[in-house]
């Protein structure tokens, strides 16, 4: 059976635990928060969560599992059979994570966690998760779904990294980041109640 490490609370965890949970896998959680220590750094180079073990192997990095998962259980598919549609819906994925996600992460400490950050790491930070979110909403389908009209891979990525990086925003820029962009909003109310997801929010807050 896998084992998913890592902690409820974190939003990769949280989106490859949806992923397990929508392709019916069985799979086992054991709670391993992001330390540096040997054990975690076996399962997970750069410390971080989550990662799974599969047969002693382990796998770090979220759409490295995602990919992994998708091939043992190609059912429901979350990626377009059709080539360049699976590449159009990673590279919004992509854009959702690298350029939205990654740069308002900066500030996580200080949103979330009792940190300080700079007027001007707040100012540069807001500059870069403004122009990602322009990318993303060039490429963001919503008919109905993020890449088009199944459920799939940029959807795990627009609820989990688009949820983080607006609750940064909200906090540290006093600022929604989804208001110029109200069909991403409605995406997210959408998402929001999806049976994976809901699940995973529920379970997260039961502990
Ligand atoms: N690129 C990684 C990012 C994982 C990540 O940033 N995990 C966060 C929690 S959501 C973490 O472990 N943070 C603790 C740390 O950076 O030490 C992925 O997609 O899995």
């Amino acid at each position: 059976m896998i084992k998913l490490y890592g902690l409820r609370m974190s939003n990769y965890y949280s989106l490859v635990k949806a992923v397990m949970i929508e392709k019916g896998l069985e799979f086992e959680e054991v709670k391993a928060p992001p330390t540096q220590k040997e054990d975690n750094l076996a399962r997970s180079p750069m410390g971080k969560m989550p990662s799974i073990e599969v047969n002693g192997e382990y796998i770090s990095e979220s759409l490295a599992i995602v990919s992994y998962l998708e091939r043992i259980q190609p059912e429901p598919a979350l990626l377009p059979a059709d080539p360049v549609a699976a590449a159009k819906a990673l590279e919004l994925a992509l854009h959702i994570k690298l350029d939205v996600e990654l740069a308002a992460r900066r500030l996580l400490p200080a949103a979330m966690f009792g940190g300080t950050a700079s007027d001007e790491l707040i100012e540069t930070t807001r500059q870069e998760v403004t122009r990602g979110m322009q990318a993303v909403s060039q490429l963001m389908v919503c008919k109905p779904y993020a890449a088009g009209a199944t459920f799939g891979i940029a959807d795990l990525y627009t609820y989990y990294s688009m949820g983080l990086a607006s609750a940064i925003s909200q906090k540290m820029f006093d600022a929604d980041l989804l208001a110029d962009y109200p069909q991403i909003s409605e995406l997210m109310t959408m998402l929001a109640s999806h049976p994976s997801i809901a699940q995973v929010t529920e379970e997260a807050a039961a502990k």
